[in-house]
C-alpha cells in the first residue's frame, strides 16, 4: 500500500515541475471506480460539489494539478453547462467498468459524445477498463472495441486494464498520461 501511494506521488511530482495548471477530467458512467481511483491517489481532500447544476462534481486539487471527476449518463439538458468544466483540459481519464456489459454501449455513447466537444478536441485520452479483479470481466481489447477507440483521430489514446480495488494498472495508466502531458508542453 505504501509503495502504491508512494508510486503515485512520484508520477504527480514529475508534473509539478510544470508552470501551467493542469486541468484533467475523469469521467464515466456512475458505479465505474472513479472515487476509487481518486481515493488512490491520496494526494489531498475530495471535495464533493452539491449537484446545484444537476450532477455531482469531485474535485481534487493539488499544486498546480486540478482533477474534476463526474458521473456521465442522463444528462443531456443540463450539457450547455458542462463548459465551465472542461475548458484547458490537458487530459481526459474514461473509467469503464468492465464487469457491466448492459451498460458498455451507453458508455461509449457518452464518451464519443463528451469528445465531441470543441474544448477537449486536443485532450489526450486515458481509458480505465476497471474491475480486471471481477471474474467475467471483459479484457481492455473487449472494452476497446466496444468503444470504438480506433475510429479516433487525432487523438492521444490509451486504455489500460486496471482494478482500482488492488491499485493494479493506474500508475501504469498515469505515467503514460502523464508523458504525453510533458510531450506537449514542450
Ligand atoms: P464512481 O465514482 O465511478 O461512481 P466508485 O464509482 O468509485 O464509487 O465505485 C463503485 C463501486 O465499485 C464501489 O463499490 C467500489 O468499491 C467498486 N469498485 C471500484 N473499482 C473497483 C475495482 O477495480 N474492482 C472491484 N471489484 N470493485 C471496484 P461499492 O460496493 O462501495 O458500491
Ligand atoms: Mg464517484
Amino acid at each position: 500500500m505504501g509503495q502504491i501511494v508512494s508510486s503515485f506521488t512520484g508520477i504527480f511530482s514529475k508534473l509539478w515541475g510544470i508552470d501551467r495548471e493542469i486541468r484533467i477530467l475523469i469521467l464515466g458512467l456512475d458505479g465505474a471506480g472513479k472515487t476509487t481511483i481518486l481515493y488512490r491517489l491520496q494526494m489531498g481532500e475530495v471535495v464533493k460539489t452539491k449537484p446545484t447544476i444537476g450532477f455531482n462534481v469531485e474535485t481534487l486539487k493539488y499544486k498546480n494539478l486540478t482533477l474534476n471527476i463526474w458521473d456521465l449518463g442522463g444528462q443531456t439538458s443540463i450539457r450547455p453547462y458542462w463548459r465551465c468544466y472542461y475548458a484547458n483540459t490537458a487530459a481526459v481519464i474514461f473509467v469503464v467498468d468492465s464487469t457491466d456489459k448492459d451498460r458498455i454501449e451507453t458508455a461509449a455513447k457518452e464518451l464519443h459524445l463528451m469528445l465531441r466537444e470543441e474544448e477537449l478536441l486536443d485532450s489526450a485520452l486515458l481509458v480505465f477498463a476497471n474491475k480486471q479483479d471481477q471474474p467475467g470481466a471483459m479484457t481492455a481489447a473487449e472494452v476497446s472495441q466496444a468503444l470504438s477507440l480506433t475510429d479516433l483521430k487525432d487523438r492521444s489514446w490509451s486504455i489500460v486494464a486496471s482494478s482500482a480495488i488492488k491499485g493494479e494498472g493506474l500508475s501504469e495508466g498515469l505515467d503514460w498520461l502523464m508523458d504525453v502531458i510533458k510531450e506537449e508542453q514542450l
